[in-house]
């Protein structure tokens, strides 16, 4: 196989875009198809601060080195979870994440859910769920809330994440398979901002896990390999599955399916207007806003979770 751009041996073969290209030419190849997107999407401007949440992850930090390379101005969020029983998660996604900012000269912002909230995720979810094994939507709530007050306290004006087409696309299939009219609306590369929310967008939404990897190998950024421990047996991974033996067998499949729903989204069909013109009100302790009247949910949470 071939570089399509200078003929020496290739690197990495993209199917799905009948496309080879060596080391060298496939490292410039992902930023200018990311500077695509973000221009195509209209998800920010040069001129406006990024907050990037970075978890350690390959895509994250990925991201976080491309949008530097393309000049944007981009500081870092990672979120310290506590997740360190059996394998030190957080501990080692932290140390690379601090690793990867020093080493180029970049601003990277630490929460630590314990000292924010008095508990580590699993402690948090064991209070709050009595340990019923429901850690990741304990986690996912924390992380949404962590990340809306610094951006909203530095003044970011947007928040990027590190989703990429087969997140998106594992999400966008269970959506689908409930109908979920309000999440299909609300899925896409760039969520508007709302008063009090940041505008946030996935600037890697079109490209595949595969290719976030390859360009994380190549390009010599050191990441964490281990998956956080709550992850095993999830459900989006079994979506993942699914999608991949689809793309195995029909190479590029996965990408229509994403594409061809924000055609459709486009077009109006999952338009549902009282689901987006919800009233919101600024809860009355962290002054974020949230839909019914009353604490929002991360506030509930967290008064129960050091009430038991
Ligand atoms: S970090 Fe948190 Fe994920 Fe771990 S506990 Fe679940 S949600 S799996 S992205
Ligand atoms: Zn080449
Ligand atoms: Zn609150």
């Amino acid at each position: 196989m071939k570089c399509r751009t200078c003929g020496q041996k290739a690197a990495v073969n993209m199917r799905q875009h009948k496309l080879a290209l060596c080391k060298e030419h496939y490292l410039e190849w992902v930023p200018a198809q990311v500077e695509r997107f973000i221009k195509k999407y209209r998800m920010f401007s040069r001129e406006e601060k990024i907050l990037v949440a970075v978890s350690g992850g390959k895509d994250s930090l990925s991201l976080w080195d491309i949008l530097h390379r393309l000049g944007y101005v981009a500081d870092g969020l990672y979120i310290c979870l506590g997740i360190d029983e059996g394998i030190a998660y957080s501990s080692e996604s932290q140390r690379l994440t601090e690793e990867f900012a020093a080493e180029r000269g970049l601003k990277l912002q630490i929460v630590n859910i314990q000292q924010q909230t008095g508990m580590t995720i699993p402690e948090l979810s064991t209070a709050t769920m009595r340990g019923r094994g429901k850690s990741c939507s304990v986690c996912g709530l924390v992380k949404r809330h962590e990340m809306n007050r610094i951006a909203r306290d530095f003044g970011y004006a947007v928040l990027a994440t590190g989703h990429n087409l087969d997140d998106e696309a594992a999400v966008l299939f269970g959506n689908t398979l409930t109908w979920s009219g309000e999440y299909l609306l609300r899925q896409g590369p760039v969520l508007p901002a709302t008063p009090g929310l940041a505008r946030k967008v996935k600037p890697l939404c079109r490209l595949y896990e595969r290719e976030m990897l390859a360009y994380a190998l190549l390009r010599g950024i050191e990441y964490i390999y281990d998956e956080c421990p709550f992850a095993v047996g999830a459900t989006s991974i079994y979506y993942k599955e699914l999608l991949n033996e689809l793309e195995n067998n029909r190479p590029g499949a996965k990408l229509s399916f994403y594409l061809s729903f924000l055609e459709a989204r486009k077009k109006g069909l999952f338009a549902e207007p009282e689901a987006i013109q919800q009233e919101l009100h600024p809860c009355p302790n962290c002054g974020q806003p949230t839909s019914a009247p009353g604490l929002c949910a991360f506030c509930k949470m967290t008064s129960k979770a050091n009430t038991v």
